[in-house]
């Protein structure tokens, strides 16, 4: 495999000179592998660049990707991730600072893994053998730790502990080439929370292996302030973009009571106010209900689940039955729910409504199911 060990650097030409001997060493290790070492500089008043240039005569392997300025960490990878891709043609990535903050004898770990199957393996200082400097303050402990629980949380990917870490490889066939990196949601330190969602909803196998996350070694870090607010920021953002279809079917709920409550009443006291109350209410709520299902019906199609939604009128008709069918399943069932608690426990106002209420929930849980897995189905 050609595999690219992409590291981004500002101001470290006091570790990169020494880094990357000790890289090359390592690569022979796994003389099988095609290693390329991808140094993306942002303009380093310091040099690192043409440090870089010169230490190219004794590795041919070494390439330099010289950015116009400083364009934040995201910036860097995403500019190296295409040259590696494109220019380079590389079947596996590595992410890697240029501080000796990774270990470079982790390497032949992340590439086995890869060799087995996985195609994003994350260094991971959350799981038992990593660990992170004991000599960070405790503030800087919990907002690393306690910023991955909550990323791991919000973002429902349980298989992965460590979200902010920066030693990783990941298979570019099947999955970094089929991501759209212009979109990526940030230029500075929260891509990695970004794309590690991309990566994961790609399908890729992903595998966490430990590693000791060590004190930065010369240099000063560039670590910017607002990296934690960056990366809650851009967690929430794709938390709200993922459950957009499900906010607007609730809204869209909504707005189906009270077209039936209004409709209800208006039919009941206005339209068939001349007739036998009973009848008078049971057509009211008849039409109400057919009309505020066609209602949510037409809001999902154009609205909720407007990124699926169907525009041939003939296949909009013919889903109709399904929908109104499929809808008043979980209605049936409710009824049925409320009638058997107020039997068993009691017809008191607390168990009839509690009941309601579960059912509500149910059918809530059902539609969506329905909603998003059968009618709006997602179509490659
Ligand atoms: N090209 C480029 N490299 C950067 C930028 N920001 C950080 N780096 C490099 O990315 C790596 C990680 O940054 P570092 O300061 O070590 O972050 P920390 O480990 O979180 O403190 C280092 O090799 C930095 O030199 C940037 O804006 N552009
Ligand atoms: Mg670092």
């Amino acid at each position: 495999m050609k595999i690219v060990i992409v590291i981004p650097t500002y101001n470290e030409v006091d570790n990169i000179t020494r880094l990357i001997p000790v890289l090359f060493d390592e690569f022979k290790k796994m003389p099988h592998h095609d290693f390329h070492i991808l140094v993306v500089d942002g303009n380093s008043p310091d040099g690192t660049g043409q440090k870089v240039l010169e230490m190219q005569s004794s590795y041919p392997n070494l390439h330099l990707l010289p950015e116009e300025k400083k364009a934040g960490l995201g910036a860097a990878y995403i500019c190296g991730f295409r040259h590696a891709m494109g220019k380079m043609q590389a079947d596996v990535l590595v992410e890697m600072d240029a501080d000796f903050q990774h270990d470079p004898k982790d390497i032949p770990r992340l590439i086995q893994a890869v060799e087995e199957g996985y195609d994003y393996v994350l260094g991971s200082r959350f799981i038992k053998g990593g660990s992170i400097p004991k000599e960070w303050s405790f503030q800087r402990k919990f907002l690393s730790f306690g910023g991955s629980m909550f990323t791991r949380v919000v973002l429902g990917i349980f298989n992965v502990h460590d979200f902010s870490t920066g030693f990783k490889a990941s298979r570019v066939k099947g999955f970094v080439d089929k991501l759209d990196l212009d979109s990526v949601l940030s230029k500075g330190f929260a891509y990695k929370q970004d794309l590690l969602y991309r990566m994961y909803k790609q399908g890729a196998k992903i595998k966490e292996i430990p590693i000791a996350f060590a004190l930065r070694d010369r240099g000063d870090s560039k670590m910017e302030k607002n990296n934690f607010m960056d990366s809650l920021k851009v967690v929430i953002k794709i938390r709200l973009r993922e459950s957009q279809n499900f906010f607007r079917f609730i809204v869209v709920g909504f707005a189906g009571l009270f077209t039936d409550l209004g409709l209800f009443n208006i039919l009941r006291t206005l339209v068939f106010s001349s007739g036998e109350p009973e009848i008078s209410a049971r057509y009211s709520s008849a039409i109400s209900g057919l009309v505020a299902m066609t209602v949510t019906y037409i809001l999902n199609n154009y609205w909720s689940f407007s990124d699926r939604k169907v525009t041939s009128i003939t296949r909009l008709l013919r889903n109709a039955p399904l929908y109104y069918i499929s809808s008043y399943i979980p209605i049936l069932f409710r009824s049925w729910f409320t009638g058997y608690s107020v039997a068993t426990f009691g017809n008191t106002f607390l168990v009839a409504n509690t009941a309601f209420f579960i059912g509500v929930v149910i059918g809530l849980v059902w539609n969506f199911t329905v909603y998003s897995r059968i009618i709006w189905r997602k179509t490659k």
